[in-house]
């Protein structure tokens, strides 16, 4: 069976801990023709707000995905099709890499493997909240990164790369250096999409672009042009 994402081209990631605009509901921005609604964020998750989103998203008819930042914010959930898990191929702390993981594998015993998989998160944007958090080494070339997303695809067998400049739009080399290292992974761009330009630029070379802020910051019209413009690339 094919996995779900290697028919996707765009994906909206909802922030709990983020307000949206005035008049925008998340019915709204599930009916945007985004292929999948991923729930996560970085700063000031907790199961509280990860659920009040998930309850929102899962009376709507798109596929929904939990993307837990820490193992204290899963919500089980049977909305849920799953659960992408980051793991920070280029933290500087391990923790990042596997040691919430192995937490969140110690408190649960066991987990949902068939609703489960891995992203590979390549961090790049050194003022984000995430690279700040993990101690992210962000000083990479188009080769680091190629070698990155060769190590996840052959390495470690991972079905997601995921090249992550979280607030700001990145080096479309970069990407593209990605895409070409990968053969089988799917590759995820995310980071400063704002319009149709900014998402056809990624998505002619990621498989899958990913887009927040622009939920929160500009609605519903905005979202709906890098929908247009994912498939169009
Ligand atoms: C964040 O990659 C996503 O994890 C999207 O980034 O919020 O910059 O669109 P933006």
């Amino acid at each position: 069976m094919t996995a779900p994402w290697a028919d996707w081209k765009h994906v909206l990631k909802i922030d709990p801990d983020k307000d949206l605009p005035d008049g925008v509901t998340y019915g709204d921005l599930c009916a945007t023709g985004t292929d999948a609604i991923e729930v996560g964020g970085t700063m000031g998750i907790t199961e509280e707000n990860m659920t009040a989103v998930i309850e929102a998203c899962a009376e709507h008819d798109v596929p929904l995905y939990q993307e837990p930042s820490s193992p204290d914010v899963v919500v089980e959930s049977d909305a849920l099709d799953g659960y992408l898990v980051p793991t920070v191929f280029n933290a500087g702390s391990p923790f990042w890499i596997t040691g919430a993981h192995k937490e969140w594998l110690r408190l649960e015993g066991d987990l949902d493997w068939e609703r489960t998989t891995m992203e590979a998160y390549i961090v790049m944007n050194p003022d984000a909240a995430v690279a700040t958090y993990t101690e992210a080494d962000c000083d990479l070339g188009v080769d680091d990164v190629a070698a990155y997303a060769k190590v996840a695809e052959r390495m470690f067998g991972q079905e997601i790369v995921y090249v992550e400049y979280s607030g700001t739009l990145g080096d479309p080399a970069i990407v593209e250096g990605a895409a070409d290292a990968l053969e089988e992974s799917t590759l995820f761009y995310g980071g400063g999409i704002h319009d149709y330009d900014s998402a056809y630029a990624m998505a002619r070379h990621a498989d899958v672009v990913v887009v927040g802020d622009l939920a929160h910051d500009a609605g519903v019209e905005a979202v709906r042009e890098t929908v247009e413009a994912a498939n169009d690339a």
